[in-house]
């Protein structure tokens, strides 16, 4: 009996230790991409204070964005009022732990500091008081975090969604307060001098969604293009990668990179996450998949899909610097447990897509 217990006990506590060592040697997604680009993931608060996520995140990424706590709002939501407490927690832990922060977002029509629209009657203020304002948020931020963020979104989402305007020409910019109060677009242009003023080291990407769609991605194209002839300091385009499981196709992400690869030489894929249904892009709008469950084919396709985005970016390695994951596992996804949409599962296991991911898998 006492023999028994003994080996019983010997062959747990074998168990226990082959599995850490397992894994302990087995790769992780940071280091399997070392010869390629950084390995990026968006956190939350509790990403970076409970230990077994923060150790997650230590182990799999060198490159962090701050989910929601660097964007105006979350830092500036009054005039002359600074909150730098959780955007610092962030800055701190990447500064403690030798990480890289990707600094996400200087300006943005959503959670943007609203107040910087308007006057104290609540009518619009002139783009001269605008760009002020702006100038002031922006060198403020960027000074505050200059040691540790290598890059900035100094813009997101600028340009609209839909088709082109089928009678002439198309106005291609996203009908947010910034335009209606300049009628063009100098706040972007603003915003990318700005920035680097501040930090003439930082490399300045202007960031957005449906990147692959090919209307969308002509837009971009044209206007980062125009504005880099006129001077404007844009070193890198961002493709968020909000995706699904059929879409977009491999060659739509190809065309998209290659385009994009023409004009600028740091291209990132900022928010990459793929769920199940057919929904894709940045929009608040979306469903939940309440009670849906995941099937096996939906899987599978999520597999092939994680491995036919990373196979694309690693042929583009010369130009891509980073890809990031938009939340750190399916539980603090913004698009809800349901969506299924990371390669870490809701109780921070990894997925098979995960090792398909890692091991280059070539579905
Ligand atoms: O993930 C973010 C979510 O928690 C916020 O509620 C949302 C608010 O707009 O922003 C989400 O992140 C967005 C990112 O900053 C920019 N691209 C689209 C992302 C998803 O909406």
């Amino acid at each position: 009996m006492i023999m028994k217990k003994i080996l019983f006990f010997a062959l747990c506590g074998l168990s226990v230790f082959t599995g850490a060592n397992a894994q302990d040697s087995e790769k992780s997604l940071k280091e399997a991409y070392k010869d390629y680009f950084m390995i990026g993931v968006a956190v939350n608060q509790r990403n970076i204070s409970d230990s077994m996520q923060s150790s997650l995140v230590r182990r799999e990424f060198n490159s962090i964005t701050a989910e929601n706590d660097m964007k105006p709002v979350s830092v500036h939501p009054e005039e002359g009022k600074w909150t730098w407490e959780k955007a610092d927690r962030i800055a701190n832990f990447c500064r403690q732990n030798g990480i890289k922060l990707r600094g996400h977002a200087l300006m943005w029509h959503n959670q943007m500091c609203e107040w910087m629209f308007y006057d104290k009657q609540h009518n619009l203020v002139s783009k001269e008081v605008l760009f002020e304002r702006m100038r002031e948020h922006i060198h403020t931020v960027v000074n505050r975090y200059k040691d540790v963020v290598y890059c900035w979104d100094v813009f997101n989402e600028a340009i609209k969604d839909g088709p082109r305007n089928p009678e002439g020409m198309d106005q291609p910019l996203r009908e947010s307060t910034f335009y209606k109060i300049c009628g063009n677009d100098e706040y972007i242009r603003k915003a990318f001098q700005f920035a680097r003023e501040a930090d003439p080291n930082a490399i300045l990407f202007y960031n957005d969604y449906n990147e692959c769609d090919p209307v969308k991605r002509d837009r971009i194209y044209e206007m980062v293009k125009e504005m880099k002839a006129a001077g404007v300091p844009i070193d890198g385009i961002g493709m968020q990668g909000h995706y699904n499981i059929y879409g977009p196709s491999e060659e739509d992400i190809e065309a998209a990179v290659s385009k994009y690869a023409e004009i600028v030489d740091h291209i990132h894929v900022t928010e990459l996450d793929i769920r199940v249904n057919k929904e894709m892009g940045g929009q608040l709008r979306f469903s939940r998949n309440e009670n849906a469950k995941i099937t096996e084919e939906q899987k599978q396709m999520q597999e092939v899909k994680y491995a036919t985005v990373f196979r694309v970016m690693r042929q583009h390695a010369d130009k891509m610097d980073c890809v990031t994951f938009w939340n750190l596992s399916d539980r603090d996804s913004w698009l809800g447990v349901n969506n299924y949409p990371l390669p870490f599962d809701k109780e921070y296991k990894p997925k098979n897509a995960y090792r398909v991911i890692r091991d280059f898998g070539n579905k």
